[in-house]
């Protein structure tokens, strides 16, 4: 702790120049320089429309009588901490950019998602879905898009937008593991445990541990999601296809991951995570499966060796889903 500690503060001095006297001077006596470690919840009353939310908790401000402002609030703080604490990443864009979440827009909407700039959750039609500020790793999901867009801006479409979508359902679920100190073979493996309506008969909404198995029911149909190279869903790249399939071929990436970390045991975000987190600061806009996926192995003999027991299960972990390293 105390070597990381002081690698960060030779970092903090050495990049003092590049980031503005000022900004360093309020580091130094402890204060938290413009945007660093900063929240704000918006509550959108049903609007659709952003500019019309209004202020509802901020950094220092109290606790809301909204049962979303503070789920909201309290999972932008969860997802920070863990990726300072685990990935010493500061923020979004790693300089500690302002985490802006915007809840109850539109009426009863069944969706969240990032923007570009911000978070934004619906509450859900109350018949298949409830508040979207429910699941961790739901909001942990939409604050990876953002670390995506200011790492290797993976195109959000066919491959490398199933690779955004499953780089946010690994972040998503490690945040959860992560926040519950749950060991890999603990952990339920789910996105969104927590948002569908309790009669509704679905586990969630995807499963990282059994993608294609997370619901099976009349009113929802089964989940699509293929776990293997050979069930790889040709979409078009359009609205209503998906983009290319981005939230369903995702399954596949999302199951090597989690063979890797079950190969791996102990914590999921130490040593598997560790090594994701580094491929896609690695990757590029155009990065696909198999880049990816070499990538990773790359990065798990840079980290741990050639040859070692992480480099092999991250070898298993893809040969699991059809793809070979
Ligand atoms: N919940 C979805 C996501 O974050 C929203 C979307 O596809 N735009 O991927
Ligand atoms: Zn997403
Ligand atoms: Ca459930």
């Amino acid at each position: 702790d105390a070597a990381i500690r002081s690698a960060a503060m030779t970092t903090l001095l050495t990049t003092a120049r590049l980031r503005g006297e000022r900004e360093v001077r309020a580091s130094l006596v402890g204060l938290a320089a413009p945007g660093q470690g900063r929240r704000t919840v918006l509550d959108c009353r049903n609007s659709t429309f952003l500019p019309m939310c209004s202020l509802a908790r901020s950094e220092d401000g109290p606790a809301s009588p909204d049962r979303s402002v503070n789920q909201a609030f309290d999972g932008l703080g969860s997802t920070r901490q863990f990726y300072q604490d685990v990935l010493q990443r500061n923020s979004i864009d790693d300089r500690g950019m302002r985490l802006d979440a915007y809840v109850h827009r539109g009426v009863r909407y069944n969706n969240a998602f990032w923007n570009g700039q911000v978070m934004v959750f619906g509450d859900g039609d109350g018949v298949v879905f409830t508040d979207f500020t429910a699941s961790l790793d739901v909001i942990a999901h939409e604050l990876t898009h953002g670390v995506t867009e200011h790492t290797a801006g993976l195109d959000y479409h066919n491959q490398s937008g199933a690779l955004n979508e499953s780089m946010s359902d690994v972040m998503g679920v490690l945040v959860k593991q992560w926040s519950l100190r749950q060991t890999a073979d603990q952990a339920d493996w789910l996105i969104g445990a927590d948002i569908f309506t309790p009669g509704i008969g679905a586990d969630a909404l995807r499963s990282l541990k059994a993608p294609g198995q997370a619901y099976d029911n009349d009113l929802l149909g089964k989940d699509p999601q293929p776990a293997h190279m050979r069930d790889y869903v040709e979409l078009p790249d359009t609205e209503e296809g998906d983009n290319g399939g981005v939230h369903i071929n995702s399954g596949i990436p999302n199951k090597a991951f989690y063979v890797t970390a079950l190969e791996i045991g102990g914590y999921a975000w130490e040593v598997a995570g560790r090594i994701w987190y580094e491929s896609l600061r690695a990757s590029t806009a155009t990065t696909e499966f198999q880049e990816f996926a070499d990538t990773t192995f790359v990065k798990a003999g840079e980290l741990y060796g050639i040859d070692s027991a992480e480099q092999k299960a991250v070898q298993t972990g893809w040969d699991g889903v059809g793809i070979t390293v």
